[in-house]
């Protein structure tokens, strides 16, 4: 079973040169405090993969894993240790596109880690050659992309009514919105109810346990999608849920990372959010779009708070995904005071034109003054 076309089979054999990898910590400073059930947070600390080649070519890649392991087990100072140790000595023998995968591949787990690598891999030979495995895949793609906008928990009702109005405004084509258990109040059920948005959604980031099924029940019962109701692994729960309750209309976020995931998914997905860096990277995303366009399965790209070159990356892969409704692909003033593209990507009428993300440039004198550390790996 394969979902991979010629073309971009024969892409893959295309011969790839490292001189050395740089691993630059940036720290992005947040325009407002973004609270989940994670915690508050501030700015935006990022890993960023500069790929050398022989020729001075450098390609750019975000490992868009959290700092902290309370995504995924990924972390972004793991993440350093796994390349520096185990990933880096061996993409000396990798020549090809194909050979850099193979090596990707004996590392178990640290998909947004592996991610990173070829997305900067991926990057140089763009802008070496002008194309790069997406150009590669024969798939009509969109001029203008539609975003939604995730928000995060809100103190009061009036909080969140008035960045309801706020989003609103700003035309984004969905709006989603961070619960829990505790979240399950009549304050909150009427600022949402309050809204005239056509795409109102949530995200339980897995917080839902048996014990919850109450609470889920209430936002279940208005009928919008909630991603990632229980915790991942947990998926069982979903069909104990409406035994005693209503439909969920479940759009599967952390429980997914590889394709075999996802069609063991089946009868519990309604939807599904896409991470690029979650699922291991682009060929791995390329195989689980072409099979969610085979089974029907609406799928958009979600994001993971990324810098503009995250984002930009994203909303490439976003353009192929002709019917989504949105993504979660905000634009850069909506997190960062600065962003570190020359173009921070901008949004009108909720969309987001392919002239921000087609060929991103970064601007290096803000790079470096965001950067907290960095790591040269030469052989
Ligand atoms: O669950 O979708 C999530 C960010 C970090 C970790 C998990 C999630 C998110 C987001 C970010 O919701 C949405 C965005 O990038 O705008
Ligand atoms: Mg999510």
């Amino acid at each position: 079973m394969t979902f991979i076309s010629a073309s971009i089979k024969a892409f893959l054999n295309r011969e790839v040169s490292l001189a050395k990898l740089e691993l630059v910590i940036v720290e992005l400073p947040q325009v407002k405090p973004f609270r989940s059930a994670i915690g508050v947070r501030t700015s935006r600390k990022a890993l960023i993969i500069k790929w050398h080649t022989n020729k001075g070519v450098v390609g750019y890649g975000e490992c868009s894993c959290r700092p902290d392991p309370f995504y995924s087990h990924e972390f972004v100072d793991g993440a350093i240790q796994v390349i520096e140790e185990f990933i880096f000595p061996l993409l000396k023998q990798a020549t090809t596109y194909a050979k850099v995968l193979a090596v990707l591949s004996k590392i178990r787990g640290w998909n947004f880690t592996k991610a990173a690598i070829e997305f900067a891999m991926n990057d140089a030979i763009r802008r070496s050659t002008g194309k790069g495995i997406l150009e590669t895949w024969e798939r009509p793609r969109l001029e203008k992309v539609p975003v939604g906008i995730s928000m995060g928990l809100f103190e009061n009702g009036l909080q969140m009514t008035e960045a309801i109005k706020e989003a609103e405004t700003e035309g984004y084509k969905r709006l989603k919105f961070k619960i829990n258990p505790e979240y399950a109040n009549p304050e909150i059920f009427k600022s949402l109810k309050a809204s005239s948005h056509a795409n109102l959604s949530f995200d339980a980031n897995g917080l839902f346990t048996y014990n919850d099924f109450d609470a889920l029940a209430q936002f279940a019962s208005l009928g919008c999608m909630i991603e990632q109701p229980f915790g991942p692994g947990n998926s069982y729960l979903q069909s104990e849920f409406e035994k005693r309750h209503t439909k969920l209309i479940n759009c599967p976020d952390e429980e997914v990372e590889t394709l075999g995931q996802l069609i063991e998914q089946k009868g519990n997905l309604a939807e599904l959010n896409i991470k690029p860096g979650r699922v291991g990277g682009l060929y791995n995303t390329i195989e689980m779009i072409e099979y969610c366009f085979a089974h029907n399965i609406p799928a958009w790209i979600g994001g993971m708070f990324e810098t503009g070159i995250g984002r930009a990356q994203n909303l490439q892969i976003a353009s192929f995904l002709m019917g989504a409704k949105a993504h979660d692909q905000s634009p850069s003033n909506r997190y960062f005071k600065k962003d570190v593209l020359k173009e921070p990507i901008e949004m009108v009428d909720g969309k987001i034109d392919s002239s921000y993300f087609l060929h991103p440039e970064i601007d290096e004198k803000v790079f470096e003054e965001l950067t907290l550390s960095n790591i040269v790996l030469k052989s």
